[in-house]
Order: structure tokens, then sequence, then C-alpha cells
């Protein structure tokens, strides 16, 4: 079976959910460090466009948005447990939710001013400056991402509050086992409790830092790194393996929130990935590569 390679950078929350799974999963998985700014030359090519962080790409194929891995790593690594049969649409909701809402508010709390000092992303006016535009870029066209830090503190406070409440009569979200909805609060608030300036007003919610430590504590399993452009040559030097029908000669698929980078190319239905927008793509000296994305957060159109 190919190996699984993750292309992440240490900072990215939905990057440390699936580092988290991968470990939790016992998965061996490659790391490649990308760049926390555009270019990423060496990844573009695998994408074709698609820029938000993390991507899983295994061979000639790449899974695109944390929804979408985490169900391939669930599947791969028998961690059906993480979306228990009788909670799973309820699991999932949870999880989407802190994707999406949670996440929204988490960024306004990590990047208010009293958080930035100690952030190596803002350790000269020059790279504060060049982190700025690169998200303009990212973020044109939306709004989604963006909250006002008072209703962002508000809504902090508020649901830390419950949370902690909660996690008083019970290890884990769910209960006494960790769902799939733990691993995507736990990305929101290991994104706040890195910031010196602010894990100590973590620090009055202690059923939530217990958690947080459990979390921790899964560990993210056998990580070997490898070399952006290594990767990029093992997709083209594999077999695509996925067997699959054309469904629409020319879509393309974008997320609908935020991040609105589209990627074109034939619609394929591939058997081994249910409820997902499966792109084939042909790739200037690589070849086809098949970009996964799944339904719930992107849109489809014909081009
Ligand atoms: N819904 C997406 C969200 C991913 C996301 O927002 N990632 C952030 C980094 S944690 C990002 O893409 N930032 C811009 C970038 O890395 O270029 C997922 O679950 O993968």
């Amino acid at each position: 079976m190919q190996d699984f390679i993750l292309h992440q950078y240490a900072g990215s929350p939905f990057s440390e959910k699936i580092r988290l799974l991968m470990g939790y999963l016992d998965l061996p998985s490659q790391q490649v460090e990308i760049p926390v700014i555009m270019p990423r030359p060496q990844l573009m090519p695998l994408t074709g466009g698609y820029r938000r962080t993390p991507v899983l790409q295994r061979g000639r194929e790449v899974y695109c948005d944390t929804a979408l891995i985490a169900k391939i790593l669930i599947a791969q690594g028998s961690g059906q447990n993480l979306l228990p049969a009788a909670q799973r649409a309820v699991v999932e909701t949870v999880s989407f939710w802190a994707d999406t809402f949670l996440f929204r508010v988490v960024v306004a709390v990590a990047f208010q001013p009293k958080a930035l000092s100690g952030n190596p992303l803002f350790e000269s006016d020059a790279e504060a400056a060049a982190f700025m535009a690169d998200r303009v870029d990212f973020s044109k066209g939306s709004t989604a991402l963006q909250m006002d830090l008072a209703v962002a503190l508000a809504h902090f406070d508020l649901w830390l509050h419950q949370m902690n409440d909660q996690l008083g009569a019970s290890a884990f979200l769910f209960g006494e086992m960790p769902t799939l909805a733990d691993f995507s609060v736990y990305h929101c608030l290991w994104f706040i409790a890195e910031r010196p300036a602010l894990a100590a007003d973590l620090a009055a919610f202690p059923e939530v830092m217990r958690w947080l430590a459990q979390m921790a504590a899964l560990g993210h399993g056998r990580v070997q790194s490898m070399r952006a452009e290594d990767a990029l040559s093992l997709a083209a030097a594999e077999p695509l393996l996925a067997k699959q029908t054309i469904l629409a000669p020319s879509v393309s698929v974008c997320a609908i929130d935020y991040g609105l980078q589209p990627v074109t190319g034939a619609l394929v239905e591939a058997e081994h990935v249910p409820d997902a927008y499966s792109v084939l793509r042909d790739e200037p000296g690589v070849g086809e590569v098949l970009v996964h994305f799944p339904r719930l957060g992107f849109s489809c159109s014909e081009v």
C-alpha cells in the first residue's frame, strides 16, 4: 500500500487535528513541512490550486479538507469508534461546527494584539506584512473568517463555561471514548493554548485543561519527514490505482466559505471515496492527478 503523505506546517491547527488523528490511529505518516505563506511550487501541481492546509497525498491522489482526510484515515486505521453509528450524524455536525464557527472565533482570539508577541509570524514588520498580504489574497471574495474581537471573546467565554461543565461529567465530548468531534474541538483550543499570552486564560477551566492534556497525550505517532520535491516526484512516478467513471468532463470545485481558489478538471466517481467530489486533472510534468473534496462545505459546477 502507498504511504500517506501529509502536507502541513507546524503552526497550523487543522494540521494538528490530522497529526493527532494519525497518532491516535497509529498510522505511519510522511510529513512535508510546507511554507506558511505562498508560493508552494511543489504542492500546487498536486492540488491544482487548492491552497488550504493540510492536504493528504497518497500516490497520485490528493485528499483536501480535514473532514474528508479524517474519514479516509478512519477507514484505513480501523477507527470506526470515532464515528459511532448511533451518534454519527451529531458527531459529524459538532465536528463541522467546530471546524467552521468555533475556528472563526478562535482565529479572532488568537490574532488579538496581546497574543501577537512571541508569535514567530510577527517577529519582524516585514514578516508580519508578508503574512497579512498572503492571507488577504487567500481570503479574497470572502468574509467568512472574520469576526469582531469583542464578539469572539464573548462567544469563546460562553462556550468554555459550557464545555468545562460538560467535561466534568464525562472524559470526552460524547462519553468515555473520544470521537471525531473531540479532534475538531481540540485543534481550535490547541491554537489558543499554543500562545503563551493566552494559555493562562484557559487555566480558569480545569476540566477543559484536563481534556486538552488527555487529547495531547495521544501524540503524533510514527512520523517521518519528507521533502516537497520528493512527494511531487513520487506522485509522478506512481500509477493511478483508483478506478473511476467520468460523470462530467469539466467542472470547477470550490470551498463555500473561504479559501475560494477553485480546482477544475473532470468530475469522476471514485468508488473508494464516497460522498466526495473527485476531480481528475492533467498536470504538465506530472500526468493525471485525482483530487478529492468532501461535498459538505464545497460546491461543484460545470464549466
Ligand atoms: N475546512 C478546512 C479548513 C483548513 C484551513 O482553514 N486551514 C488554514 C490553516 S490551519 C489555512 O488553509 N490557511 C491558509 C493557508 O495555509 O494557506 C479543513 O478542514 O481542512
